[in-house]
C-alpha cells in the first residue's frame, strides 16, 4: 500500500494537479492564503488514514523530547536586551515535546506522507513561490509535536516563511491554534497591537479548528500565533512538515539541542526505544 492511499484523493486529486477539480482546489487554497495567511484543507487524510496516524503517533510518543520554560514571541538571536514591558522582552511559558525526523521509522505513515513527491508538489502549487525542497535538517525536517495536559506554546512569530502541519489528534480541551493574521509586516512591527494581545485582548484572534485529518499551510512570519494550554487526558498530536525554497538548509546546533536534546542526529531511525 502507498501512503497516497491515506490521502482522500477524490477530494484532493494530488495525482492530477492539472485537472479542473485540482485547479479549483488550489485556487481556493491560494485565496485563503491571500486573505488570512493560512490555507486550511480539511479531510486531507481519510478516516482510515487518521486511524493509522493516531496509532503511529501513540507508538512514537515515547521518542519525544520535552522542552519548556519561558520563551519570547520573537525567536532567534536577540540583537539587544529589551525590558520585560517591551513585546520583545516579554517571556511566556511554554512546554512541548518533539519527535525528530531522525528517530521516525521508515514504516511510519507520517514519514511516508511527508516523503510523497505528490504532497510536496501540491504544497508548492498552493504556495506558488517556486520550487520547494524538503528541509535538509536531519532532526527538523519532519516532527511529531506531542502535547499533553498543561502543555502550551507561547505567542510567537515563526522564523520561516511558512509551515505545513497535519492535524492527527486534538486535545479534549484547549490546544487550540490561535492566530492573529498579519499583525505585522516588514515595515511595521505594530508593537502596540502585539502588546495588547499579550495583555489578553483576543478580539483579533482567529482560532483555526485543526480537526484531525486537516492539512494546514500557514505563513507564520508575520502572524502572531500560539497553541493554547491543553486540558484533559487526550494528547494533541500534530505532524510538522518542513520545506524550504532553498535546498540544503539546516538548523543551528543550539536549536537542535533544546528541541531534540541532541546535536548529532541518529544515522538511522533506532529500531527500539530507549536506545541501549
Ligand atoms: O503545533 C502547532 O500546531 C504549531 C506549532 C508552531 O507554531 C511552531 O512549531 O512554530
Ligand atoms: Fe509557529
Amino acid at each position: 500500500m502507498s501512503a497516497l492511499d491515506l490521502v482522500d484523493l477524490e477530494r484532493y486529486p494530488l495525482t492530477d494537479l492539472t485537472s479542473a477539480a485540482a485547479r479549483a482546489l488550489v485556487a481556493d487554497a491560494r485565496r485563503q492564503m491571500a486573505e488570512i495567511g493560512a490555507a486550511e484543507l480539511p479531510g486531507f487524510i481519510r478516516p482510515e488514514g487518521i486511524q493509522a496516524l493516531v496509532a503511529d503517533a501513540e507508538s512514537l510518543r515515547e521518542r519525544a523530547h520535552p522542552s519548556g520554560g519561558r520563551g519570547p514571541a520573537y525567536l532567534g538571536p536577540m540583537d539587544q536586551d529589551y525590558p520585560s514591558d517591551h513585546p520583545r522582552g516579554h517571556l511566556m511559558p511554554y512546554a512541548v515535546k518533539a519527535v525528530g525526523y531522525d528517530v521516525i521509522p521508515y514504516s511510519s505513515p507520517l514519514r511516508q506522507i511527508y516523503e510523497l513527491p505528490e504532497v510536496t508538489a501540491f504544497v508548492e502549487d498552493v504556495l506558488d513561490r517556486g520550487p520547494l525542497f524538503h528541509y535538509a535538517d536531519p532532526c527538523g525536517a519532519l516532527n511529531l509535536a506531542v502535547m499533553s495536559e498543561g502543555d502550551e506554546l507561547q505567542w510567537h512569530f515563526d522564523q520561516t516563511d511558512f509551515v505545513v502541519s497535519l492535524a492527527i489528534q486534538s486535545a479534549l480541551e484547549g490546544g487550540d491554534f490561535d492566530v492573529v493574521p498579519r499583525i505585522r509586516d516588514a515595515e511595521n512591527e505594530n508593537y502596540d497591537a502585539v502588546a495588547s494581545v499579550f495583555a489578553g485582548d483576543h478580539s483579533s484572534v482567529v482560532t483555526l479548528p485543526m480537526t484531525p485529518g486537516t492539512l494546514l499551510i500557514f505563513e507564520g512570519r508575520n502572524s502572531l500565533h500560539r497553541v493554547s494550554p491543553l486540558r484533559g487526558e487526550r494528547l494533541r498530536h500534530v505532524g510538522l512538515l518542513a520545506y524550504d525554497t532553498k535546498p540544503d538548509t539546516v538548523s543551528s546546533e543550539n536549536l537542535r539541542a533544546t528541541r531534540y536534546g541532541r546535536t548529532t542526529a541518529f544515522a538511522e531511525p533506532p529500531a527500539t526505544w530507549p536506545v541501549s
